[in-house]
């Protein structure tokens, strides 16, 4: 099929249309707003694990995803679910040249060779029916078995099968909702009550304070969930997001030890997971990178102006 076509996509017959087949290169025949840098030292790892991208909402920190793709490359990358917002495009529809960028920088990580795992999750859920399938250079599945380099077996996915309290990502706003109308409901009875007997009025920190506690246990049992559901499938661990917190937990399962990964979010978090060429792994919190290094390259910056000085 693809010899039927121009390089840049069209059928041959258009060819003529086209300005001819000539040189053009087949991939990109768009430029990215955001030029790629040209001197660029990218930084290599085996595998790159990112997750809830959330790419068609204001959220989506594209600024800050765009400079971890131009900064990094990996043999294989996962993106593990949530990549494109389907439900909050669905109601409004924003996609800023940015968010294209995007898209069109992990396509050409396809095009450069790298094994891209595409794992859609419950707000790109419009591409679930496409799981098994390969777009272009991107394999789309349900989930993943990933062996690292020393060996270990990791589930690969997005993790909402396992958000049993709301079956949906909405579970943040069950958490928030329940405690907040309690908190509500409870503020205006209790308050009642305590100007009745003349005391004073109840402090709302004290129901924030429940709400956040809430959530930690929430996200402590989801941790826990997902982690069972790896033992039982006798891999030594597993990889997720959809919670959007990055974390790296060791649960005991029947006498063995699985680990829990969550590679975090790009619309608070910013993370990514990355794997070592030695195994290792390890949760990348990408504001903190850019701030290493510009410290480096100000402490390079000042070392070259002592030079000078000496000179
Ligand atoms: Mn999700």
């Amino acid at each position: 099929m693809f010899d039927q076509t121009t390089p840049d996509g069209l059928p041959k017959e258009f060819a003529a249309f086209a300005g001819g087949a000539g040189n053009v290169s087949a991939f990109p025949s768009i430029e990215p707003s955001v030029p790629e840098p040209q001197d660029g030292k990218r930084r290599r790892f085996r595998t790159i694990w990112i997750s809830d991208v959330h790419l068609g909402t204001k959220g989506c920190n594209a600024e800050m995803l765009i400079d971890f793709l131009d900064s990094t490359d990996s043999e294989t990358m996962y993106l593990v679910g949530d990549i494109i917002d389907g439900w909050r495009l669905k109601k409004k529809f924003y996609w800023p040249a940015a968010h294209n960028d995007i898209v069109w920088r992990i396509l050409k990580r396809a095009k450069r060779g790298t094994r891209i795992v595409y794992i859609p999750g419950n707000h790109d859920e419009v591409v679930r029916p496409f799981c098994g399938m390969n777009f272009g250079d991107v394999e789309i599945r349900r989930a993943a078995f990933h062996t690292t380099a020393d060996g270990r077996r990791l589930m690969v996915l997005h993790g909402d099968e396992f958000d049993t309290v709301m079956l949906t990502h909405r579970w943040l706003a069950f958490v928030g909702d329940t405690a907040y109308h309690l908190m509500m409901a409870l503020n205006q009875w209790v308050n009642k009550a305590r100007t009745a007997l003349g005391m004073p009025y109840w402090s709302l920190s004290k129901a924030a304070k429940h709400k956040v506690k809430n959530a930690v246990e929430f996200i402590s049992k989801y941790e826990e969930i997902v982690a069972r559901a790896a033992g039982e499938r006798g891999v030594d661990g597993v990889v997720c997001g959809h919670i959007h917190t990055a974390e790296h937990r060791m649960f005991a399962h029947h006498g063995r030890e699985i680990e829990y990964w969550n590679d975090g979010d790009w619309v608070e978090g910013c993370n990514a997971l990355v794997e070592h060429f030695d195994g290792r792994m390890e949760i990348l919190h990408w504001p903190d990178e850019i701030a290493k290094r510009e410290t480096a390259s100000a402490a390079h910056d000042g070392a070259a102006d002592d030079v000078r000085a000496v000179a």
